[in-house]
């Protein structure tokens, strides 16, 4: 089956101040959609169309020459956003705060501490020049990296195609692109960076490492 795009978790408006209802409403309804349709454009009559996104992206340089690049963008647009409404909640209803249990002590035995991590992936977020995200990722040896990648590239994709490899498995990603913030931060993407830490899902976050751990 060809893909589809997910509903949002959450309305639209459920996200601000931080994020706004009008950012949230394009960035969903038409930059999320137009990467799903793309992909299924691109992948339509081959064998790999109807496969699970992660398997596609993380099998980049299998598919057809001529729709690679295209799968790259928009595959990888589709998995980057699917993950990223995700670990997205409303302030205070489940966003915000900071990780528990297994999840909060690997990033303090990782980063030193949950400052220290914030720090280090605010970095990575504001040095990511033109377009792309930042990324706290679990590697095959299960330990947490934060780094980040261009464009719409995933940490699954290959490295010749920007990632880190199949094995790489992201539990929390920051959209830095200019269309997921321009409309109430304008070139500020560090106010944007900061607004982030108010609206993350740390539960959906710790399900994911323990996931990628299992
Ligand atoms: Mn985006």
């Amino acid at each position: 089956m060809a893909y589809e795009l997910p509903p949002l978790p959450y309305s639209v408006d459920a996200l601000e101040p931080h994020i706004d209802a009008k950012t949230m409403e394009i960035h969903h309804g038409k930059h999320h959609k137009a990467y799903v349709d793309k992909a299924n454009a691109a992948l339509e009559g081959t064998d790999w169309a109807g496969k699970p996104v992660e398997q596609v992206i993380s099998a980049l340089e299998r598919l057809p020459h001529e729709i690679q690049g295209a799968v790259r963008n928009n595959a990888g647009g589709h998995a980057n956003h699917s993950l990223f409404w995700q670990i997205l909640a409303p302030e205070g209803k489940g966003g915000g705060g900071r990780p528990e249990g297994a999840l909060g002590d690997a990033i303090k035995a990782t980063f030193g501490s949950f400052d220290e991590f914030k720090e280090k992936f605010a970095d990575a977020a504001a040095s990511r020049f033109g377009s792309g995200w930042a990324w706290l990722c679990v590697s095959p040896e299960g330990k947490l990296h934060v780094y980040s990648t261009a464009n719409q590239d995933n940490p699954k994709m290959p490295e010749e195609f920007g990632g880190k490899g199949p094995g790489h498995t992201p539990i929390l990603g920051l959209d830095v692109w200019e269309h997921a913030y321009y409309l109430n931060y304008q070139n500020r993407r560090p106010d944007y960076i900061n607004a982030f830490w108010n609206v993350v899902n740390w539960k959906k976050v710790g399900e994911l490492f323990s996931e990628a751990k299992a």
